[in-house]
């Protein structure tokens, strides 16, 4: 799987540390939603889906929680508990939030407004697409 953790740089001094995310610089596209997740709850876990066309940035500001990447092919989890870390998902990635530790805030910068017909949320629909990828690459070649 390619490389999905993003470092960011800490502007820091006496007074603390602030790190600064820009569309395009450091964040890898234009981007038009930001949303938060918090109160969460370790043993409910989250996501159970792949996107389209989404892209996104997980970065979690506060405590910790691992992520789990799928493109078909290989399975990568990720342990991210530090603010200037995060993590890019690209579009049809199945991927899964567990372990939220107490008081963790996962911030989610998204390419693109929120629309449930992005969404593929079956396990065996993401598969029979990666598949039916694959197909029409072998095809073509
Ligand atoms: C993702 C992971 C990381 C909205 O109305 N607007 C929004 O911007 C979002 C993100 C969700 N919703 C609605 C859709 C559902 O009725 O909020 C409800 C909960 O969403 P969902 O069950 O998809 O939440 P998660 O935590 O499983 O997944 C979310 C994002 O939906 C998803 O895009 O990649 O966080």
């Amino acid at each position: 799987m390619k490389k999905n953790l993003l470092s960011f740089s800490i502007i820091g001094d006496e007074r603390g540390n602030l790190v600064s995310l820009e569309e395009l610089k450091n964040v890898p596209f234009a981007i038009k939603r930001i949303y938060y997740l918090y109160d969460l709850q370790r043993n409910f876990p989250r996501g159970f889906h792949a996107h389209k066309n989404l892209q996104q940035v997980l970065i979690c500001i506060k405590g910790s929680c691992n992520v789990l990447l799928d493109n078909g092919q290989e399975r990568q989890s990720y342990h991210l508990d530090q603010p200037h870390f995060s993590l890019f998902i690209d579009r049809m990635i199945w991927h899964e939030m567990h372990d939220f530790s107490d008081e963790c805030v996962l911030v989610v910068i998204a390419s693109d407004y929120y629309d449930e017909n992005d969404y593929i949320r079956k396990y065996s629909d993401f598969m029979n697409c990666q598949i039916q990828k694959v197909i029409s690459f072998e095809k073509e070649v």
